[in-house]
């Protein structure tokens, strides 16, 4: 019969086709893994290139378990657009300044609770406005720019204080370095405001990019001159009289820092102090850049004390004795001499 000139039907083409008992998928392949596979070889068909560069290694390829939900500040830092990265790094950078201040007041034992808490409500509000500037909504830079603008502005009335008594000590670099920070913040967050149709600030290139040439170097280059120029007028004096002053001990009572301006946070310090009539010999020093006076109340003694002076004076009966200074009134003294 023909029929049985008909080759029976193969059905598996494969390489080995031998029965085994163990299942298909664990049966030796005849594919020898020994031998490097073309894309071991680092072959990779160009169709497939973009797909391997854009794959994401894994978190068991990193080594380091990562939280999906929260994509590292870092890397969300890196890719962010140039005026976002520029904003962040100088509220950070404010903040930084600010903790150093805090550090450099508190070594002179001249932080007082007004200057720290302001200090530090900075620091909160700054480190708020880079978080939310890294989400890149456009309120943000408004938030920063806002922020960065009251700090500013609160050394604009001591401007023309500063320029009517020359004389203070050169500036004090962390409040420049602070200030000049806070400018930056402040023209860089405007321009993205400014520019900020259609999120313009990832788009314009000199927004978007550290590595253009145009806008981005304007940018940094008008916020340090014009920090610069500000801080030039007023570190001389006013961040540095406001942030800074000289220690209290170098008397009995140290005439302190700044002084001169009633809205100075202390005049004599101590202010009131006690003596016994065996120690009722107190030295008054000038601490301040400015001369003041000693002046009782009861116009017993007069003494004026030039920067840097001295004056003794021995309390020879038991009370209280108020004095005062003459040109600066609302600096007021009290001695306390016990029996
Ligand atoms: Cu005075």
């Amino acid at each position: 019969m023909v029929r049985d000139h008909v080759t029976p039907v193969q059905i598996w083409t494969g390489p080995s086709f031998e029965p085994s008992r163990r299942p298909l998928f664990l049966q030796r392949s005849n594919v020898q893994l020994d031998q490097p596979s073309p894309i071991q070889k680092g072959y990779i068909p160009e169709y497939f290139r973009g797909a391997v560069a854009n794959m994401d290694p894994g978190p068991e390829d990193s080594g380091v378990p990562r939280n999906p939900a929260a994509p590292s500040l870092w890397k969300k830092l890196l890719s962010a657009p140039f005026v976002v990265q520029a904003v962040f790094l100088g509220l950070i950078g404010a903040v930084l300044m600010f903790l150093i201040i805090l550090v450099e007041l508190a070594s002179i034992r001249a932080l007082d609770p007004t200057t720290g808490g302001a200090l530090g409500l900075f620091c909160a509000l700054y480190l708020v406005g880079a978080i939310l500037v890294l989400g890149q909504k456009r309120w943000a830079f408004g938030y920063s720019l806002i922020t960065a603008l009251v700090l500013v502005l609160l050394y604009g009335p001591f401007i023309a204080d500063v320029i009517a008594s020359p004389g203070y000590p050169g500036p004090f670099p962390t409040s420049w370095a602070a200030f000049i920070l806070l400018v930056f913040v402040i023209v860089m967050s405007l321009l993205a405001l400014v520019f900020s149709k259609n999120e313009g600030w990832k788009t314009r290139p000199f927004l978007s990019t550290a590595n253009s040439k145009g806008g981005v170097l304007a940018g940094v280059f008008v916020g340090i001159v014009l920090g610069g120029l500000i801080v030039g007028l007023l570190a001389g004096g006013t961040i540095s009289r406001i942030l800074t002053t000289q220690p209290d001990d170098l008397g009995d009572v140290t005439v302190a820092y700044g002084s001169a301006n009633p809205q100075n946070s202390r005049f004599f310090a101590p202010q009131t102090i006690n003596v016994t009539l065996q120690n009722a010999t107190i030295t008054w020093v000038n601490g301040d850049n400015q001369g003041h006076t000693v002046t009782a109340d009861d116009g017993s003694y007069d003494k004026s004390l030039v920067v840097g002076g001295e004056w003794t004076h021995t309390y020879t009966k038991t009370g209280t004795y108020n004095y005062h200074c003459t040109p600066h009134p609302w600096m007021k003294g009290t001695v306390i001499v016990r029996p």
